[in-house]
C-alpha cells in the first residue's frame, strides 16, 4: 500500500479493495499490468504477473531501495518479501521459507531467481572470499539444474521439468554458508537436445551423435530445429563453466554427455519379431551404446530383450520379451538413466554446498532460508497421473498455507495483546485424506491394484475407487452421473479440489504408478566399467532372487516427497509468491481475462484476502503509522506534542473518526477494514504535491 503514486495505478495491496469479489480483483490486477505494475500484495504476500518483456526494476538502486526496508514503505516486490524472509531470519534468528507457486510459465522459476539474486546482493558485505564462493555454487547451480532439468513445452520455452526446493544456510552474520537442494517429480520426458547440440563438432562426434534433433525419436517431437546454434554453443558453454565451478570433474562431464546420449541412441532403437523371437532393429545403436556405457554389446543386446525371473520354486530363467514389452522396458530405461543422471546431479551438487565444518557453539545458530519453486494447480483438457499428483500437492500446500497464515496471525494478536477472534474458511483437509489416507484414500487404492498379481486394469482399478470412495463428497464417479452415456465417462473420475473441479483421466494410471523397469537393466549399468554409472545404479548389484521386495510405487514415493516437504516448510516462518500467467501468447499486452480469473481462483487469492481481512487487515508499527500519515492531522503535523507516538496515532485516527476499526497493540496499530487506510492514503496523496511545492518554494527562499 505504500506506493507514493496513489491509486492511479490501481490498489497496491488487494486488501484494499472496496470488496473481495473476483470482478473487483480482476479489475485491480489488470489495471495494473496494464500500468506496468506487475506485483501486487495481499498483506505479506507478493502477487506478481508475469510480465513477458524486460522490466526495469531490478537493478542495484532497487535493490538498496529495499534493502532492510519495511514491506509497505516501498512498492510491492518480489525483493521486499525477500527482504522480510531475510530480516526475520536475521533478527529473530527464525528459519523462514519462500514459496512461489503458480502455473506453468508463470514466472516462478524467474522470480526464485531473482530472490537469489537479491539474498546475494545485500549479504557478506565484507566480501569474505569462503562467503562469496558458497554464493557462486548457489547461483550456478540453478544454470545446471536448468540446463539438465528444463525443457520447451508448449507453455514455456524453458519449462522446469521438476519441483525444487533449496534450503539455504546462513551463519550468525546472516552470511550465505551452504545449502541444499530437493527436487520433486521430474517429469520424465524432456531430454535435453539442446545441450548436445551446443557441443563441438568433436564433442558430437565422439557420442555418434548428429546435431539435427529430429534425427532422435526422443527429441524430435519438441524440438525446435530454429534455434540458432550460437544461442546452443553460448548455453553449452555456460554450463560447462557452471559445471567446472561446481566441482565436477572432467570424467564426471564425459559420462554425463555419454549419458544423455545413450538416451538419445536408445530411443532410436526398435523392435521386429519374425512370430518366433524378437530382435532389435536399429542400425548401429545398440553397438553406440554398448560404447558409452562401457558394457558389451551382447549384454545390452541380452537387457532389452529378455527378462530374468525367478519362478515359483526359486528356480531362475530368461523369459523373452513380446516386442510391445520390449518397447515399453526400452522406454522405461530411458526414462531411468535420465532420472537417476539428474538426482545424481543434485546429489553432487548437494555434497559441494553442504554446510561442513559448522560449529553452532563457535559461529552462532545457524539459520535457513528455504525457496519452494514448485508447479501450480493444474487443470487440462486431458488430466492424467501427473496433474493428479501436481494438484495433491497443491492440496498439501493450501492446507499449509491456511494454517500457517492463520498461526502467524494468533501469534501476532498473541504478541500484540490483541484479541484473537474466530476466522472462517474452507479446510481441505478432507481432499487431502481423499488423496492419501492409509486404506482409504486414492493413493491406497491405486498401490493396492499395482500389487495385485494378474491383469488389473485400470478400469477396474477405477471401478474399485468408485466403490470405495462414491460416497465421498469431494469424489465423484462420473459413471454413476444417469445423464452421462457415453462411454468415454467410465474411464474417468473427478475429485472437487479447493480450487476447482478436475476430471481425471486413468487411462495409464497403473503404469505410471508402478516401477516398470526391468532388474536387468539394473543389472547392467551396475555392472558397467564407468565408474560414475555405476555408482548411479547401486540396486542393480541385486540378484532376482533377492528382489523380493517391491519398490514403492510412485504415487507413494511423491507422497512421502511432499510429506517430508511440508513437514520441512510447518517449521519455518512463511512468505508466498503467487505468480499469475497473464495469457497463453506470451504477449506482454494481453491480459486475458478468462486464464486470469481461473488462475486467481484455484490459487486462492480470495481466500487469501478474506482471511487477511477477517481479522484486522492492516497493521503497522506506531511509529511508522505516524511518520506515513501525520501529515493528515493537525495535532501531528510537523511534529507531535504527545507523550507517545501511540497517542498520536490515536490523534489521527479519532480525526478521521475511525476509532471503531482500529485496535491498539502493544506496538502496532491494527485496522479492521482498508476502507480507514484509504481514506488516509487519499488524502495523503492529495497533500503530497502541495507539500512538495511548499518545500521547493522553502528551498528556493520563496518563502
Ligand atoms: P515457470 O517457472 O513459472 O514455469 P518461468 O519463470 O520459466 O516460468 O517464466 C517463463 C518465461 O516468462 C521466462 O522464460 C521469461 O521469458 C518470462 N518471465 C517470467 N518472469 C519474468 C520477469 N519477471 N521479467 C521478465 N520476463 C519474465 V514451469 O517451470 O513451465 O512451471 O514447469
Ligand atoms: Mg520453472
Amino acid at each position: 500500500m505504500a506506493e507514493l503514486e496513489g491509486f492511479e495505478f490501481g490498489k497496491s495491496d488487494f486488501v484494499l479493495l472496496d470488496e473481495v469479489t473476483m470482478e473487483q480483483f480482476l479489475e485491480n490486477l489488470k489495471l495494473r499490468f496494464e500500468k506496468g505494475r506487475i506485483y501486487t500484495f495481499i498483506g505479506e504476500v507478493v502477487v506478481s504477473v508475469n510480465p513477458y518483456r524486460q522490466m526495469d526494476v531490478y537493478g542495484k538502486d532497487a535493490i538498496d531501495a529495499y534493502r532492510g526496508r519495511e514491506l509497505y514503505e516501498n512498492p510491492p516486490h518480489l525483493y521486499a518479501v525477500a527482504d522480510a524472509a531475510y530480516k526475520a531470519m536475521k533478527r529473530r534468528a527464525k528459519d523462514t521459507c519462500i514459496v512461489i507457486s503458480g502455473e506453468s510459465g508463470a514466472g516462478k522459476t524467474e522470480a526464485s531467481k531473482y530472490i537469489m539474486q537479491y539474498i546475494a546482493a545485500i549479504t557478506n558485505p565484507s566480501q569474505r572470499a569462503e562467503v562469496e564462493s558458497v554464493k557462486n555454487v548457489l547461483l550456478k547451480s540453478n544454470c545446471v539444474l536448468e540446463a539438465f532439468g528444463n525443457a520447451k513445452t508448449n507453455r514455456n520455452d524453458n519449462s522446469s521439468r521438476f519441483g525444487k526446493y533449496m534450503d539455504i544456510n546462513f551463519n550468525f552474520n546472516g552470511d550465505p554458508t551452504g545449502g541444499h537442494i530437493n527436487n520433486y517429480l521430474l517429469e520424465k520426458v524432456g531430454i535435453i537436445a539442446q545441450l548436445l547440440r551446443g557441443g563441438s563438432d568433436e564433442l558430437l562426434k565422439s557420442l555418434h551423435l548428429s546435431k539435427d534433433p529430429t534425427d532422435y525419436t526422443y527429441t524430435s517431437p519438441g524440438a525446435s530445429v530454429s534455434t540458432s546454434s550460437s544461442d546452443d554453443r553460448s548455453c553449452h558453454r555456460a554450463v560447462m563453466g557452471a559445471l567446472k565451478v561446481i566441482g565436477f570433474s572432467e570424467e564426471e562431464v564425459s559420462s554425463v554427455y555419454k549419458i544423455l546420449s545413450t538416451i538419445l541412441h536408445l530411443g532410436n532403437l526398435h523392435f521386429e519379431t519374425d512370430g518366433e523371437s524378437v530382435q532389435v532393429v536399429g542400425g548401429d545403436s545398440v553397438r553406440h551404446i554398448s560404447e558409452l556405457t562401457d558394457t558389451e554389446p551382447e549384454s545390452v543386446n541380452k537387457a532389452l530383450l529378455y527378462r530374468t525371473v525367478a519362478t515359483g520354486g526359486g528356480e531362475v530363467i530368461e523369459k523373452g520379451h513380446s516386442e510391445q514389452e520390449a518397447s515399453y522396458g526400452r522406454d522405461a530405461f530411458a526414462k531411468a538413466l535420465y532420472e537417476r543422471l539428474f538426482a545424481w546431479i543434485v546429489g553432487r551438487i548437494n555434497s559441494v554446498i553442504e554446510v561442513k565444518n559448522y560449529n553452532p557453539a563457535l559461529h552462532g545458530k545457524n539459520t535457513v532460508i528455504g525457496v519452494l519453486d514448485i508447479y501450480g494447480f493444474e487443470i487440462f483438457d486431458n488430466n492424467s497421473f501427473e496433474q493428479f499428483c501436481i494438484n495433491y500437492c497443491n492440496e498439501k500446500l493450501q492446507q499449509l498455507f491456511i494454517e500457517l497464515i492463520l498461526r502467524q496471525e494468533q501469534e501476532e494478536y498473541h504478541r500484540e495483546g490483541i484479541t484473537w477472534q474466530h476466522i472462517d474458511y474452507f479446510n481441505n483437509q478432507i481432499i487431502v485424506d481423499l488423496v492419501e489416507q492409509p486404506h482409504k484414500g486414492i493413493i491406497s487404492i491405486l498401490d493396492e491394484a499395482c500389487l495385485t498379481a494378474g491383469k488389473v486394469t485400470d478400469t477396474v482399478c477405477l471401478d474399485s475407487m468408485n466403490h470405495k470412495l462414491g460416497q465421498h463428497p469431494h469424489y465423484t464417479s462420473r459413471k454413476l452421473n444417469p445423464t452421462d452415456k457415453s462411454m468415454e465417462f467410465h474411464r474417468h473420475f473427478r475429485i472437487r479440489h479447493y480450487a476447482g473441479d478436475v476430471t481425471y483421466s486413468v487411462e495409464g494410471f497403473l503404469d505410471k504408478n508402478k516401477d516398470p523397469l526391468f532388474q536387468d537393466f539394473k543389472r547392467l549399468m551396475y555392472n558397467s566399467s564407468d565408474p560414475v554409472l555405476k555408482e548411479m545404479w547401486p540396486d542393480g548389484q541385486l540378484s532376482i532372487t533377492e528382489v523380493t521386495k517391491r519398490p514403492l510405487t510412485a504415487a507413494t514415493l511423491f507422497k512421502n516427497s511432499i510429506i517430508a516437504l511440508v513437514d520441512k516448510l510447518a517449521c519455518k516462518e512463511p512468505y508466498y509468491v503467487r505468480c499469475i500467467k497473464p495469457n497463453e501468447v506470451k504477449s506482454p499486452m494481453l491480459f486475458d481475462d478468462a486464464r486470469c480469473r481461473h488462475q486467481v481462483a484455484y490459487l486462492g487469492l480470495l481466500e487469501n484476502v478474506r482471511v487477511r481481512r477477517a481479522g484486522f487487515a492492516y497493521r503497522q508499527p506506531y511509529e511508522r503509522f505516524l511518520q506515513r500519515y501525520k501529515m493528515t492531522c493537525e495535532y501531528t503535523w510537523p511534529n507531535h506534542l504527545m507523550s507517545s507516538d501511540r497517542e498520536a496515532v490515536e490523534a489521527i485516527v479519532v480525526q478521521h473518526g475511525f476509532e471503531g476499526d482500529v485496535a491498539y497493540g502493544h506496538t502496532k496499530l491494527f485496522v479492521r477494514t482498508p476502507r480507514s487506510l484509504f481514506t488516509l492514503e487519499q488524502e495523503r496523496a492529495a497533500l503530497i504535491p502541495i507539500l512538495v511545492l511548499f518545500l521547493q518554494k522553502v528551498w528556493r527562499g520563496a518563502l
